[in-house]
């Protein structure tokens, strides 16, 4: 709702009130409406001030509404009625204006915000424009250039950019909203003819044809696929070519293009994913509101190679002590170096000090003994973490917590070296660590909510964002990454190309195909723990049972690759060829078709032509079908876990929502039927198996993804 008063006698003073960010609902909307008629009929009121409580403007339109019939006044005749309005309107922005927000104080006459407002048009994240006028009345305000790129990014400017764009007419440090109410009496009565900005010329730069045509193709280059980017760069060109209505009108058609889009409901389905997954909980029962963290005041990071270096930055910038130990003294120099480097580029483009001053380099682990909680990030192998975690558990003080970056081995095993077992936790970063979003805090058996809260809280001050899953080989994010890379290789024994594979999976929209990843990350990486697990015979020629491991088929391309060499990137040589070791530009490989042809002719495989549909159905499917598993066997708690972790460290196009909200675009029923058809194809390959809990799911009528979990319950109940 909102409320109206009237203060200093003559300011109509009209607040938002629907927490938490004063959300545009029916109700806020409706009380908007009356609030102004009131304004506007009071001889006594001769200007108004639209303020938000606790704070907050307003964060935009109610996105729970989107998926329901819309009721109450729609907010574009409402900005409009503001703008028309006879008394001048001033916006007091506290805290966030945000989408509708930021469009309802551009129906405003003048904008009033504290300097630690933040203001910006997200809707772009969500799939949608700022359909409420703003796509036509930001360019009018700060021209094209600059809202081309508020828009098209969804970036939230502070105040200060704010005013340096004209955005706003004034910041303050002091109580925004008396600033404004004397602000509103001082502008009583003024004429507000140039005040209304949809009456505004759209300025443009002289070469606008050419901005527009460049920004495009950027925006058809990163967008891989999603529609949204497009629609704003469409609406800002309407407002740069077209009278206010008809671009009121295009932003019209452009909206209701996108809103039945399946896109921006997946786009809304991750927001409140994202927001979701804060809510963890474990099979013990153990939740995020029932569990309190432990303040973490310095931390450790042991191993200070690509991950540790990363990491170890991650913790300094957001302000923590760290002790960062390399006992390779080559390393620790070397790490020294980069590390600094890292910082010092990081500050320049954030504007602050490098947090040089807050690590303390050692090249003994004696140095951690004080410390609040340890990441160890030590090469990847089982007996030398061991011995690190037994090291830690002798050395440090009391109540310390011991956190594993392992990207996949046993957090129970690790735990099982240390007195308190119950202090262990994995901290799975993906690299490089400082940059990328994601961090799975990984519980085992022993694990207590006290360690899991910490280290959830941690990733949050760190600006990650944290998923606690639980302890089996590969955790989620590499669990399910096993069948999607089998199905691959698969599908280049029975014909295709790297490349076909690579761009059926990018025009998907996943940011690089599976062949590609694989270079950058190095092939040798799969290849040592498939030695480990004994999966590789050296030499391999001929024989069914070359492509058969352990009772199911195996590909052992990756493995040849690797005998010769070929890790990909950094050898200049793996699934494409590069120009040289490190480069990044692929180029398919002759050498690599001959070796697939000679290959497939020494196991008697016949090429055959392999389409689009197949390769995104066997390499998606069977990675979905392992999701469910996760699901099943209580890895993940529920499927927005596992979408959160696909889309922020796998690439998986946003605008898909996550591989288990796709499954259910795709249809639950379709997804089980094309696993049956490929399992009966290929039987010899257990992950196209269709799992218990899909069956269920599709007997019990494909229930919405929220409602999953019930399913879930029930099915872990009955085993
Ligand atoms: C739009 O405006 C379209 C128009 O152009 C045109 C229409 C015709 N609606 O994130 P938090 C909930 S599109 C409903 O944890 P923070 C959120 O789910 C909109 N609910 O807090 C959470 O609920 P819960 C454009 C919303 O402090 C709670 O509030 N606007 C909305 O870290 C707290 O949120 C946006 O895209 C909403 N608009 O961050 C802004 N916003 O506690 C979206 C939040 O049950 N919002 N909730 O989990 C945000 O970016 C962040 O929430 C914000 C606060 C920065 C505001």
């Amino acid at each position: 709702m909102a409320q109206y008063t009237r203060v200093s006698g003559s300011v109509g003073l009209i607040t938002l009130q629907s927490p938490p960010v004063n959300a545009l609902s029916a109700a806020v909307r409706q009380g908007i409406v009356d609030s102004m008629q009131r304004a506007l009929s009071e001889p006594e009121v001769k200007s108004v001030v639209i303020c938000g409580q606790n704070g907050i403007f307003s964060g935009g339109a109610d996105i729970k509404e989107f998926g329901g019939q819309m009721s109450g006044p729609p907010l574009i005749p409402m900005i409009h009625a503001i703008e028309a309005a006879s008394k001048p309107v001033v916006a007091a922005i506290e805290g966030i204006a945000l989408g509708g927000g930021l469009e309802l104080a551009l129906g405003c006459h003048y904008r009033i915000a504290h300097s630690k407002a933040r203001v910006g048009l997200p809707e772009v994240t969500l799939g949608l424009l700022p359909g409420a006028g703003g796509s036509q009345r930001l360019p009018r305000l700060i021209g094209v250039p600059a809202a081309l790129d508020l828009i098209t990014t969804g970036r939230y400017v502070t105040a200060a950019e704010a005013l340096k764009f004209g955005l706003v007419d004034q910041i303050t440090d002091h109580n925004t909203v008396n600033v404004a109410v004397k602000f509103a009496q001082r502008v009583a009565g003024q004429p507000l003819d140039a005040r209304r900005i949809s009456t505004y010329p759209c300025l443009c730069p002289p070469d606008v044809d050419v901005l527009f045509e460049e920004v495009m193709q950027r925006v058809r280059r990163t967008a891989r696929g999603a529609i949204a980017p497009i629609a704003c760069v469409q609406a800002v060109r309407a407002a740069a070519t077209l009278p206010y209505n008809q671009g009121m009108e295009r932003e019209r058609e452009l909206m209701a293009t996108l809103f039945t889009s399946g896109q921006t409901r997946a786009l809304q389905y991750f927001f409140f994913a994202q927001r979701a997954v804060g809510r963890w909980s474990m099979p013990s029962g153990a939740r995020w509101d029932t569990s309190k963290p432990r303040p973490v005041h310095k931390a450790a990071v042991i191993g200070l190679g690509t991950m540790g270096r990363g990491i170890t930055v991650a913790l300094a910038q957001a302000g923590f002590s760290v002790v960062a130990v390399e006992t390779q003294e080559k390393q620790l120099m070397e790490a020294k170096q980069a590390i600094s480097g890292m910082l010092e580029r990081g500050a320049k483009r954030r504007g602050v000090a490098p947090a040089l001053d807050k690590i303390n380099y050692g090249c003994n682990i004696q140095s951690v003994a004080d410390v609040d909680l340890v990441i160890e990030a030590v090469f990847e192998d089982m007996a030398l973490k061991k011995k690190v975690f037994q090291q830690l558990s002798a050395v440090c003080k009391a109540g310390t917590f011991l956190c594993s970056n392992t990207s996949g081995l046993d957090i129970d095993q690790l735990a099982c070296q240390t007195r308190n077992p119950e202090l262990v936790v994995g901290m799975h970063f993906f690299a490089p660590a400082h940059v990328m979003k994601l961090l799975e805090v990984v519980y085992g058996p022993k694990s207590s909510p006290l360690a899991v809260a910490t280290a959830m809280q941690l990733g949050k001050k760190i600006g990650k964002v944290s998923v606690a899953v639980g302890n089996c080989r590969g955790f989620v994010g590499n669990r399910m990454l096993k069948p999607y890379l089998e199905q691959a290789l698969f599908l280049l024994e029975e014909g295709a190309t790297p490349e076909f594979v690579d761009q059926v999976l990018e025009e998907f929209g996943f940011a690089m195909g599976v062949f590609r990843m694989s270079d950058l990350s190095g092939l040798d990486v799969g290849w040592k723990v498939r030695m480990a697990d004994g999966l590789v015979v050296p030499n391999s020629t001929t024989g069914q049972a070359t492509r058969l491991r352990q009772g199911r088929r195996y590909s052992p391309l990756g493995d040849l690759l690797c005998e010769q060499g070929r890790f990909g990137q950094k050898t200049g040589r793996g699934w494409y060829q590069y120009n040289k070791p490190g480069s990044q530009v692929a180029k398919p490989d002759p050498w690599l078709h001959s070796f697939l042809d000679e290959y497939r002719a020494r196991h008697t495989l016949v090429a055959r032509r392999i389409d689009h549909q197949e390769v995104l159905e066997r390499c998606l499917y069977s990675m979905i079908n392992e999701g469910f598993r996760i699901l099943e066997d209580g890895i993940a708690a529920g499927p927005e876990d596992i979408d959160i972790i696909y889309v922020f460290g796998y690439s998986w196009p946003r605008h898909r929502g996550g591989p288990m909200f796709y499954a259910t675009t795709v249809g639950l029923n379709k997804v089980l039927e094309r696993l049956e058809h490929y399992h009966q194809a290929h039987p010899d390959v257990p992950s196209l198996q269709p799992c218990d809990l899909l069956r269920k799911l599709v007997a019990s009528g494909s229930p919405p993804i929220q409602k999953w979990r019930e399913v879930i319950k029930k099915v872990r109940s009955q085993l």
